[in-house]
């Protein structure tokens, strides 16, 4: 499965339990969980326990901060999220060793989807693969709406699970990111504002698989 759902807004119970096993997992966001809480989300692992489950907290601080940040959603998610750029030493190193202490892996954010974006990026993208290659991170987020940053990526990082954000709403097609060498694809609008998101996701899947077809054939 290639799809992770983005829930960042609403109350996400039926939506969860309609996608369970349809997708790979769920990715909550920072205004879910500030709206609804850390109890929230361990309610909502519970209704499906075998998802993939990552709190997007975008994490950017000295370590200790961020590793305070994490502990009321330890045992509800199975990653965190946190940016490449603030670095390894004091912050990112001492993360990682919490989250290691816990069997919870560290994705990392080398390039962000948004437009403003771009002018950003060579030397810093560059910085931040060199970060995630450092810290041993386990995934790391780069933008299906930048499918080359997302090859450059996964040439420097082979091993590593590449999460690509930015398909539907901002614009990237299911599977461009895929094609490019992404593992998983996030989606999150095109699929929790639609009224039936269990087929907007079936859809996506679709519409990956028939991509994937191409984009591999020689
Ligand atoms: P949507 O498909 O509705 O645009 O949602 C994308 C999700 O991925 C949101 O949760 C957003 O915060 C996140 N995201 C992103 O869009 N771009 C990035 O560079 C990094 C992200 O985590």
């Amino acid at each position: 499965m290639t799809l992770v759902a983005a829930i960042d807004r609403d109350p996400a119970e039926e939506l969860v339990s309609k996608l369970c096993r349809v997708v790979a997992g769920f990715k909550l966001g920072i205004p879910l969980l500030l709206r609804y809480g850390a109890a929230y989300a361990h309610r909502l692992r519970k209704l499906c326990r075998d998802a993939l489950w990552i709190a997007d907290l975008k994490l950017a601080d000295i370590g200790s901060t961020m590793v305070a940040s994490v502990e009321p959603l330890l045992g509800a998610v199975d990653a965190f999220i946190a940016h490449a750029v603030v670095g390894v030493e004091g912050a990112l190193d001492q993360l990682a060793n919490t989250l290691e202490e816990h069997g919870t892996k560290l994705v990392l954010v080398v390039a962000m989807s948004h437009p403003g974006a771009s002018s950003l990026y060579n030397k810093l993208v560059e910085d931040n693969i060199e970060v995630a290659r450092r810290i041993r991170a386990w995934g790391v987020v780069a933008p299906a709406t930048m499918p080359e940053l997302v090859a450059l990526v996964r040439s420097r990082l082979p091993e590593v699970k590449v999460f690509s954000p930015g398909v539907g709403a901002q614009g990237a097609k299911p599977g461009d990111a895929l094609c490019a060498g992404a593992d998983y694809e996030i989606v999150g609008r095109l699929i929790t504002s639609s009224p039936d998101p269990l087929e907007v996701a079936k859809k996506v899947l679709a519409e990956q698989k028939k991509r994937l077809e191409r984009c591999w054939k020689p």
